[in-house]
């Protein structure tokens, strides 16, 4: 069987560009499929088309394939182009398709100005070579770097392809847990399995973390919180790692002696996936918290509806207790995520383990620009129970910036940011 890997993980290539560019037979011709729908009716394919793929030696990626962002005619195309927005704001590399015939190139200045504001990295292809390139086109793209290619002779797709790999960001997202333990230690992960667990299964983040330590060939071990005493007792030393699912953080903490590290799921999956310096400093927002403040709690995917219990019924009834009455709590599952933050006095965001790192630092960044503090599901519940700093233990230098105070918080997550924007 294939290995698969979430689609969060891969790296993401969008291909934009006008309808009938040629953009969903450029996706044929890099993944040697016929993947997408190609017509030479304008605006045929209305949804991103995902295809994921390897590409060696970048690894995983996934291909989207977008609606011409160029129909400004029709309400469909209005449908049309809010995706495309979306697909962008998932985007980790762009590729601006061109005809070579094209003799108004207005659009793509847009588009481009549109990418650098976003900080995107973009290729353009001048697609359709084999055809007459047009004058207009060769004046636009006099002074431009650019590929040539053509999706229907097949020159210049391994051009393109050395581009992608070269433009591709490196150090795109960090490991999920590896980094924190040395080969043969043990991790000990620990899941309450109840009635909001599914059933036969286990959630995205567990299966992670056990892929990452074996990885990093160290050994996971994974019991649920009542057999941790039993499984601590079972090993020879203690280990150098106990990851737990958040919700069971003091019981955890309890049985643990206090020399070993500790943290959660949600905690390394929003390092790996976000800003994990904004989301210690926003949980320092919940002390100003009064009753009757608005509360935005964002899930990054839809759930079982039990699984929404830590979202929908246990971490709002847990800050009401801590306010002392009643908070206006609304709750977003799935890609929703509202633009208009300002009426809320705070966001606490689930682990976001199935969004790319791009749309997880958007989200944050997004609450920055309004000013609104944004805390983590992991962060929060180890601040309300109790368990923090010790939460942060195994990454000192997050535990040093929430002691330090907001300052330096700002300038080193503008630091870390960066560094993942420039290639
Ligand atoms: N001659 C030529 N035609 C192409 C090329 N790439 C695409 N086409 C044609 O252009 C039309 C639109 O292609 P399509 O991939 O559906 O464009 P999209 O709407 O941008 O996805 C189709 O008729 C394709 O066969 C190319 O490199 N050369
Ligand atoms: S709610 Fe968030 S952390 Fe939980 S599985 Fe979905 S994306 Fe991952
Ligand atoms: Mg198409």
């Amino acid at each position: 069987m294939k290995a698969r890997t979430l689609r969060g993980d891969r790296l993401h290539i969008g291909f934009f560009g006008r309808r009938n560019a040629g953009k969903s037979s450029l996706v044929n011709a890099v993944t040697g499929q016929a993947v997408a729908i190609v017509s030479d009716v304008p605006g045929t394919t209305t949804d991103p088309v995902y295809k994921a793929m390897e590409m060696l030696p970048l690894g995983p990626v996934v291909l989207i394939d977008t609606a011409g962002l160029d129909d400004i005619s029709d309400i469909l195309g209005e449908e049309r182009k809010r995706h495309a927005g979306r697909v962008l704001s998932r985007t980790d590399l762009a590729l601006l398709v061109v005809d070579a015939r094209g003799d108004d190139f207005a659009f793509e200045e847009e588009l481009l100005s549109r990418l650098e504001k976003e900080k995107i990295p973009v290729i353009i292809v001048v697609n359709k070579i084999d055809l007459e390139m047009g004058e207009a086109a060769r004046r636009w793209l006099t002074g431009r770097v650019f590929v040539r290619a053509s999706a229907v002779t097949g020159r210049g797709i391994d051009e393109l392809k050395r581009r992608i790999k070269e433009l591709a960001p490196r150090e795109w997202e960090p490991p999920f847990v590896r980094d924190l333990v040395h080969p043969e230690e043990v991790v000990v992960l620990v899941t309450p399995i109840d009635l909001g667990a599914p059933r036969g299964r286990l959630i995205m983040p567990q299966v992670k973390a056990l892929r990452d330590i074996l990885d990093g060939d160290a050994i996971p071990v994974m019991c649920k919180e009542r057999e941790l005493r039993s499984t601590l007792a079972a090993l020879r030393e203690p280990p150098a790692l106990v990851v737990t699912d958040s919700q069971v953080f003091p019981q955890v903490a309890a049985d643990l002696p206090p020399t070993v590290h500790l943290t959660s799921f949600s905690i390394l999956s929003i390092r790996q996936k976000g800003e994990l310096g904004q989301m210690v400093k926003g949980v320092a927002a919940v002390s100003g918290l009064r009753p009757g403040d608005r509360v935005l709690i964002a899930e990054a995917c839809t759930h079982h509806p039990l699984e929404d219990d830590i979202g929908r019924i246990k971490i709002p009834r847990w800050l009401n207790h801590h306010v002392g009455g009643e908070l206006k709590i609304d709750t977003v599952p799935g890609f929703d995520y509202p633009d208009d933050l300002e009426k809320y006095s705070l966001v606490v965001h689930c682990g976001g383990c199935t969004l790319n790192r791009r749309e997880m630092l958007r989200r944050q960044r997004i609450a920055a620009e309004h000013g609104v503090p944004v805390t983590n599901y992991g962060v929060l519940i180890a601040f309300l129970k109790s368990v923090f700093p010790r939460a942060l233990e195994p990454f000192p230098e997050f535990a040093r910036l929430f002691s330090a105070g907001g300052e330096e918080v700002d300038r080193d997550m503008a630091r870390r940011m960066a560094g993942f924007t420039e290639i």
